[in-house]
């Protein structure tokens, strides 16, 4: 069985050395190449897949996202419905994911950004802060993490996600509150998978039904966020600011008022990013239980699309 790599990101030399795990492994190719892909089994993909890879690759039997996240996959029509798509899950980029909004979320609550500006002016305040009641949009794998690590910083933590969950300490509200989740927050955290549903979901109507001074802290994609509805929210002193991670164009064109707006921190979707050397772990796993026959692990339901 051969490999195909697809990755924009990292050195395919990092993951190709790693893969090398068993007899039944023929040779590992990395895109683009000339090479025969005819016994390509498995696809593995960051972002993006050119068109016609697929066509190319007659015995494949699995593909792999390169992250956590599969909209890239998903959504893409030269995919056939048979093939598995799984995800990456590991506990780094789950751990990564969590630091980075806390950061965000303790930033914002001691207000740092003020006491970094007093420095300037060596000007000595001690600047109050209060308690936060956080909320997480999308409780599964990252989200979930989440809230837990919120809550045990003593943070007051809400949930939101498609169906119920239950997590101890985290109030959990499924799709058919999402007001009653929105209406005490003063921090909204989304982690939500992109699905059609949720293209476009952070616009003026959702955001506006937070409390006044409601900070946004968006992790998951940039499709989620109607970029004029939130610089219209943080104009009309609706929101208090943004930490935005994720756009919808990457990099952010230099011309994007997010660039300059002064109460938006733009980071360049580093919130969490996957290590070959962890992830490794997984796609081996997976390989392996692909030679046995057996079923791949975190697998994407295709009916919900994450
Ligand atoms: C991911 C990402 O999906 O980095 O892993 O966005």
């Amino acid at each position: 069985m051969d490999i195909l790599l697809s990755t924009s990101v990292w050195d395919p030399k990092e993951w190709i050395e790693g893969l090398d795990i068993s007899d039944q492994v023929g040779e590992i190719h990395a895109w683009p190449t000339d090479k025969d892909l005819s016994n390509v089994e498995a696809l593995f993909v960051w972002k993006p897949l050119a068109e016609g890879v697929v066509k190319r690759l007659p015995k494949l039997k699995w593909i792999s996202s390169l992250g956590a996240g599969v909209d890239h996959l998903v959504t893409d029509p030269q995919i056939p419905k048979n093939i598995p798509i799984t995800r990456i899950v590991d506990p780094n980029l789950t751990a990564d994911m969590a630091n980075y909004v806390m950061m965000g979320v303790i930033m914002y609550q001691r207000r740092f950004l003020e006491l970094q500006e007093n420095q300037q002016k060596k000007h000595w305040e001690r600047l109050a802060y209060k308690k936060l009641k956080v909320g997480v949009m999308g409780l599964g794998v990252l989200g979930g993490h989440l809230a837990k690590q919120l809550y045990s910083a003593g943070f007051e933590v809400a949930g939101y996600s498609r169906t119920q969950k239950q997590i101890e300490g985290v109030t959990c509200y499924d799709e058919n509150h999402l007001n009653a989740f929105l209406s005490e927050l003063d921090v909204l955290v989304n982690l939500l998978p992109i699905t059609p549903k949720t293209v476009g979901m952070l616009n003026y109507d959702l955001l506006r039904k937070t409390p006044k001074g409601c900070y946004l802290i968006n992790v998951a994609r940039g499709n989620h966020l109607v970029d004029n509805d939130l610089l219209k929210l943080l104009d009309e002193n609706h929101l208090s600011g943004a930490l935005l991670d994720v756009f919808h164009q990457e990099p952010l064109p230099r011309e994007h008022p997010f660039w300059t707006h002064e109460k938006v921190m733009v980071t360049p979707h580093v919130a969490s990013v996957t290590s070959p050397e962890s992830a490794l772990n997984l796609l081996k796993e997976n390989l392996q239980r692909l030679i046995d026959g057996k079923e791949l692990l975190h697998q994407v339901d295709k009916e919900i699309g994450y």
